[in-house]
This record gives structure tokens, sequence and C-alpha cells, in this order.
């Protein structure tokens, strides 16, 4: 597996992008031998040779297996699925350089072949893996990738899970996190181009910034020939060069007058990018190689009461999201993710954690476009207890999702989920990346919590209303402003209400409100509305972030009905009334920053 940078694939005049989405065979092995394809070395042939006919389904890329056929089987099949597809490599591109194949995302473990031939593995989920294939192609011919992903979660593995085996032998796979645990190539599959030396990967920061200038900080890393000359340049929406440099792979940009990355409902003009232009020159000053990366000009500071973006306080309100929806699952779907996007801005929304893993590049760039703020969470969810295997698979995960994120400016916070052994985790971050705060969102009492000390704001998930005191909603109020200042005193940190909501089937409607109705999400909502007026003026608390966004599918419990449904939005993305009811709320707050 390749070790450097995982820049996103982005035609330039040096680089071509393939994509392989589309549909792919698909196989579920019989359960008599799970490991049959290994046995029989079904990577070395087309699956449609190797496997009884009707064995081979038709299986969209991008897409969750799970809830594209009508099997329940395979809708809660453990263990391996092979996909595969063949393709064409033209002859020219033997003498361009290298070939490489890029997955967004294989959900988990995964080997690919090309032409019989292993060309990588990866493990975890949610987070791109990619590798050079260029000794195993055929040029000018037909050309055969073959996928195995593994979905068996274990002690060790992130997120973690258990394997039982039911009386009637069938494998069950547990868990205690609570959304549908979906699988398979979930995010898109690119081949592309890179000439024979390189842009590996790119780090900007902006460092400072002054009343009319800011500087950006630049690190780049070269693979091949050292004796090649690199330019950057910073060119703005209008195609103008607004900085050059072209001593070194490292360098700090001036910026006059710069154009600021804001967040949405902060300037007139949120989100604005500048396109980071690297290019590669030889000794007679012709190009090798080029990358454009969409920046932008922002810093991140915080207190102990506060979060600023470009100097200014921010105040967060948004929502935990989960990457689903019907059909597809954790599949990318982009009118889902302009939808999306377009409703947290109708919804006046600045913010949203990337709730429980890390979410697609193709979301994240529609965050970053539009100003929306991202706490970008790495996929450790529900941690039981920390063995070491599990501690550096917890690292592994940070630092892909570091690499992969790190010039995001959205990404405004990073988040290393629930877990006991924290110190190790967040010194690791602060390791990768010291420019952004730390938090975990903390389910645990306050008394009981020490890891909140090693992070730099204080994030706490509680169901008042909900899990606790069902029914009562008069206790809301006073239960979150008593807690939200404990945590406060506790650790003298800026403290955010990370989650809190109630399950609501909507068209069911009680008045006075009831558990599960509209009217009572909707009181349950103001009940915590009021409380987070009354912590903003003691001047310690930075944010408020409704559980959910949407409704979305968990596996099956008596506890939830078609899912978990505190979505303010329905799984087809309509609004409840509740979805009303924040939206005048969010856009009163917004309206304090103008
Ligand atoms: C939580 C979890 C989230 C659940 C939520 C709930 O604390 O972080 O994954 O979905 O509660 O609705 O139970």
């Amino acid at each position: 597996i390749h070790r450097g940078g995982i820049l996103y694939p982005r035609e330039s005049e040096t680089r071509q992008v393939v994509s392989l989405d589309g549909i792919w065979n698909f196989v579920v092995p019989n359960t008599s031998n799970p490991f049959i394809g290994f046995d029989f070395h079904w990577y070395k042939k087309d699956l449609k040779e190797q496997a009884v006919k009707s064995k081979v389904l038709l299986m969209p890329v991008p897409s969750s297996y799970n809830d594209i056929t009508t099997d329940w089987r395979i809708r809660d099949h453990v263990g391996l699925v092979w996909y595969d597809r063949t393709f064409f490599v033209p002859k020219y591109w033997s003498e361009i350089g290298r070939i490489w194949l890029r997955f967004g995302s294989v959900s988990y473990a995964s080997q690919v072949w090309i032409n019989g031939q292993l060309a990588m593995s990866h493990e975890i989920g949610h987070l791109p893996f990619h590798s050079e294939i260029t000794q195993y192609l055929k040029f000018g011919k037909e050309n055969r990738v073959t996928v195995a992903c593994d979905n068996t979660l274990l002690a060790d593995t992130i997120p973690q899970g258990r394997v039982e085996e039911l009386e009637s032998g069938r494998l069950y796979q547990s868990y205690t996190f609570d959304f549908f645990n979906y699988a398979g190539i979930d995010r898109p599959v690119m081949l592309y181009t890179t000439p024979k030396t390189y842009i590996d990967d790119i780090s900007v920061l902006t460092i400072e910034l002054q009343p009319s200038l800011a500087l950006l900080e630049y690190n780049i890393t070269i693979v091949g020939d050292a004796n090649v000359t690199c330019r950057v340049s910073l060119i703005d929406k209008h195609r103008n060069v607004v900085a050059t440099a072209d001593e070194d792979v490292y360098g700090v940009l001036r910026i006059e007058n710069p154009q600021l990355w804001w967040p949405y409902l902060m300037h007139p003009e949120p989100g604005y990018l500048y396109t980071f232009q690297v290019e590669l020159l030889d000794d007679y000053g012709d190009l090798l190689d080029k990358y454009n990366l969409p920046v932008g000009l922002r810093t991140v500071t915080w207190t102990n009461t506060s979060l600023l973006i470009n100097n200014y306080q921010v105040y967060l309100h948004g929502f935990g999201r989960h990457e689903d929806a019907d059909i597809r699952g954790k599949g990318l779907d982009l009118p889902l993710v302009v939808r999306d996007h377009n409703l947290v801005k109708w919804v006046g929304a600045n913010v949203y954690r990337t709730s429980h893993y890390p979410y697609a590049e193709e979301i994240m760039d529609v965050a970053d476009e539009m100003g929306i703020m991202i706490i970008d969470e790495c996929s450790s969810v529900n941690t039981e207890f920390f063995i070491d295997s599990l501690l550096a698979k917890h690292k592994i995960s940070l630092t892909e999702l570091i690499k992969r994120d790190k010039n995001r400016p959205s990404v405004i916070m990073w988040s290393a989920a629930n877990e006991p052994r924290t110190q190790k985790v967040i010194e690791h971050i602060k390791s990768l990346d010291s420019s952004r705060p730390t938090t975990i969102a903390e389910a645990q009492n306050v008394n009981v919590v020490e890891s909140s000390r090693y992070v730099d704001i204080i994030s706490f998930n509680r169901y008042n209303g909900w899990y606790n005191n069902e029914g009562n909603l008069d206790i809301i109020t006073d239960y979150v402003v008593k807690e939200a200042t404990a945590w406060h005193q506790k650790f003298r940190k800026p403290v955010i209400m990370q989650e809190y909501g109630g399950d609501t089937l909507e068209g069911l409607h009680f008045a006075p409100g009831y558990i599960w109705s509209e009217e009572y999400q909707v009181e349950l909502l103001s009940k915590h509305f009021e409380a987070f007026d009354r912590l903003r003026a003691s001047g310690f608390f930075i944010g408020e972030f409704i559980w959910n966004f949407a409704d979305f599918k968990t596996a099956q419990t008596y506890t939830r009905v078609g899912g978990n449904k505190k979505g303010i939005f329905t799984r087809s993305r309509q609004p409840k009334a509740s979805a009303h009811h924040i939206r005048r709320r969010y856009w009163a707050l917004a309206s304090e920053y103008y």
C-alpha cells in the first residue's frame, strides 16, 4: 500500500481521471465455505466464469450492498463478498508515467487484485486508499479489477463489534453503535494518471491574518526526480494570480487584501475558495506535473471560553448527521449530498459533525464551498475497552483522516470519538495537526469522566426528556444548564451540547405533546433552547447540535421503529414540524452576526 499523500484525484494538464463507477459483478460466497473465493482464486478469472451464474448479481458502485436486493441474507450478511469489473487502459498510457487506482472507501477490510495480482489492501472503512498499479496493467487491452470486502467487526476493528453463531448455524453480527452496519464499495472508484515525477502531497495553513494581509504556509512533497522546480501560485475566483513563489517545496505566500473563507451566515460571500496551484517544471521550464487544490484562507483559534474563526467569536448551531439513505445506504449519492446541504442552509445551520465516521470527500467539498463548518470525527464509536491493537488502529484511522482533510477550511475541529484512553489519541492528533482544536463526544456523567482533561473543547451528549426522564419535559432546562455549567467548572474549557433530541414519527400528532409525536419533539427542543439561551449569557457555551439532521437506519431492535427517528427531516429529506421550529431559532441566531 502506498504510504505517501492521499490527494483527491483531480484532472489537470498533466493528469487524467477515469471513473470506474457503474454496475459491477457481485458474489456472496456460499455459507458452507465462506473462503471459497480464496480457495478457488476467484481473483484470477472473471467472477462470471467462476461462480454459478445465478449467484452473480449486479451491484451498483458506489453503494452499500445491503439494501439493493430483496434478500435478507445479503442485507444481514457477515463476512466476505466479491466484486469485479473490467476496464480498458489505452495504449498511450504506457508512455505517460504512473497509473493509480483509488477507492474513496470500502467498508471494511478489503483486498484489490488487478488482472489476478494483489495490488493493495486496506482495513478501515470510510477512508480513501490508493496504489500505483502501472506494473499490473495491460496497455491497449482489457483489464480486470477484483475486490474482496469483509464487513466483519470484532473487538479490535474500527468500529468494534462481535460475531455470534446462531443456533441455525448462521453468523450474526452484533454491535453497540446506533446505525446500520452498511458495507461494500460505498464511494467512487477512480483510475488516474500522474507523470513519473509527481506531486504526492500538499499541506497548506493560514498562519497569520492581519487587517489587509494573510500569510499562507505551504509544504509540498514530490516523488521522483529531485531536480525539478516547484512553482506555486494562488489564484482567485477571477483567475487572477494573487501570489506566487518558485524557490522551494516549502514557503509562505503573502496575500494582500485577502478574501477570507467565512462560515455561512457570517459574511455575504461565505466559503470563498482560492486555487492553490502547484507546478513542477523540468530544467527547460517544461511542465512535468500540475495539481490544483482549492484552499480557503481562515484561522481557527480558541480560548477556555470561546472558539474564533478569523478572530471572530463563533457560536455553532447545527446537527449530528449520518451518511444514510434509502436503498443506497451509505453509498455516495450526489443529488442527496446537495439536497442535504441545501436543507442545512435553509434551516440556518452553520455546522455539523461527521458523526460517527469520516464522510465522503465529495461531501466535504460541498461544505468547503458553501462555508459550512465541520467537526470531523474519526470512525471510532462506542469503544468499549482499549486493547493495544485497537489503539494502534485508532491512531492509523486518525492519521489517514488528518492526511485526507488537513487542508479543508470547513474542518474547524477534530473529534476523536468516545473512549477511555483519550490521552494517547489526543496526543496523536496534536502531533499531526495542532492548528485545530480537539474534542470528544462524551456520553458519561461529568463526575466520572477524566478524558475531557486532554481535549480543547468539551462536548457532551445527553437525552433529557428521552432516555432520561422520558415524558418529563419540565426537567430539561435546568438539567442542561446545570450539566453544561458543571463541565465548564470542572475543566475550564468551552462547552458544546453535541447531541440531544427525541425520536419522532412524522405525522404522529398529540396535543399536549406526547412522546414520539411531532409536538413532543418541538417542545423538547424548545426546552433546550431556553437552556442554551441561559448558558450563552454565561460566556463559555459555544454550540448546540441537534441529534439528528435526518432519520436513519439502525440495527433491528424493538426501540427503533424503522430506524432512529430523531431527525428533524425524514429519511427522504422532508421537514418535520421541528425543522420549521429550528429554522426560526437558527435564523434568529444568525441575525446576531450581521
Ligand atoms: C447517542 C449516540 C448516537 C445515537 C443516539 C441515540 O448518544 O452517539 O449514535 O444514535 O445517542 O439516538 O440514541
